[in-house]
């Protein structure tokens, strides 16, 4: 009977996910998990008020379901995928988030550039203008929240030719200066998204990004890294994660297959210890596919993560 009985999946989702992390550690030294402090660690999701064509994103369209969820499933966090804050029913969001004794870790904001054309490396300097007008008031929300706000998808691609992309990238520079200027004042991190060479072609590496703070000259910036894209672009993820060190301001995991942590072939245990020995603290969200569907991906992201976490 019970060779024959199908899955039954539910609460048994998280328990398998957390059987794929001894797997993992048998990869690398035995014990190695138990002697790093991961005290000050936390686990948040990504979600979204709208269905988006940015494929992860867990319960976009549902976000309600999807705090409730994220709640129910231990997360600590959650970080808000969003197109224009106007659109927003502010007040009930923040209600919302806050009944269930969540964070809002961060405002994620590369919809604007996915969904309305508005991205901050656009040909059309009146585009560019927009953009940063938009980015200005997902910062003000994101004070509202006690949230970092991301600048990762929102740059788009520059093009044309080299002086018409060097106008592009300069015009990006100022927008993340005045940004980082007005963060300062709120009190709201700005953290930059070294993205893989798929989606943009203005900052892909860690390196990247850690010359582009350089460049703008502001040491309240930050990068969060994703190792989605890390394992794409990266020689070696936990090198340039040590590397980064006190420059990592907030954190994305996926997999390799952008699947919760634990369902690919990156090895979270040496992305963990290199995150600790860079000297992170702070929440790491789960930014994943919806696959196979909403409630495995997100019942998987935390059994993985509470495992890896210790809890
Ligand atoms: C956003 O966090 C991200 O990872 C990018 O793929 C957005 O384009
Ligand atoms: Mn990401």
């Amino acid at each position: 009977v019970w060779l024959t009985t199908d899955f039954e999946g539910g609460r048994h989702i998280p328990r398998l996910a957390m059987l794929d992390l001894p797997a993992q550690e048998s990869w690398d030294d035995a014990g190695r998990l138990a002697s790093l402090d991961r005290s000050s660690l936390q686990m948040g999701v990504s979600l979204s008020p709208e269905s988006s064509i940015f494929g992860p994103l867990i319960y976009a369209g549902n976000l309600k379901i999807g705090i409730e969820m994220a709640a129910r499933l231990g997360f600590d966090g959650v970080e808000l995928s969003l197109r224009d804050p106007d659109t927003l029913d502010v007040k009930g969001l923040h209600k919302l988030i806050q009944d269930t004794g969540l964070k809002t870790a961060a405002i994620a904001t590369g919809q604007s550039c996915l969904h309305d054309g508005l991205c901050l490396l656009s040909a059309e300097a009146d585009k560019r203008k927009q953009t940063l007008e938009r980015l200005r008031k997902h910062l003000r929300l994101a004070e509202k929240l006690g949230a970092h706000l991301i600048v990762g998808g929102v740059r788009g691609r520059s093009s044309g030719n080299p002086s018409q992309q060097q106008e592009q990238k300069a015009s990006m520079n100022e927008a993340v200066a005045v940004l980082a200027a007005e963060g300062r004042s709120l009190g709201v991190t700005i953290v930059i998204e070294p993205i893989n060479r798929y989606e943009t072609n203005y900052i892909n590496t860690i390196d990247d990004g850690l010359a582009f703070i350089e460049e703008i000259g502001d040491t309240e910036l930050k990068l969060v890294p994703d190792t989605f894209h890390m394992n794409i672009e990266e020689g070696d993820m936990t090198d340039s994660l040590v590397r980064a060190g006190s420059r990592i301001g907030y954190m994305h995991f996926a997999d390799s297959n952008r699947r919760p942590a634990g369902q690919g072939h990156t090895n979270f245990v040496q992305v963990l210890a290199a995150l600790v020995t860079a000297g992170y603290r702070g929440m790491i969200t789960s930014e994943v596919l919806p696959l196979p569907d909403d409630d495995t991906a997100m019942a998987q992201a935390a059994g993985f993560m509470k495992a890896l976490l210790g809890r």
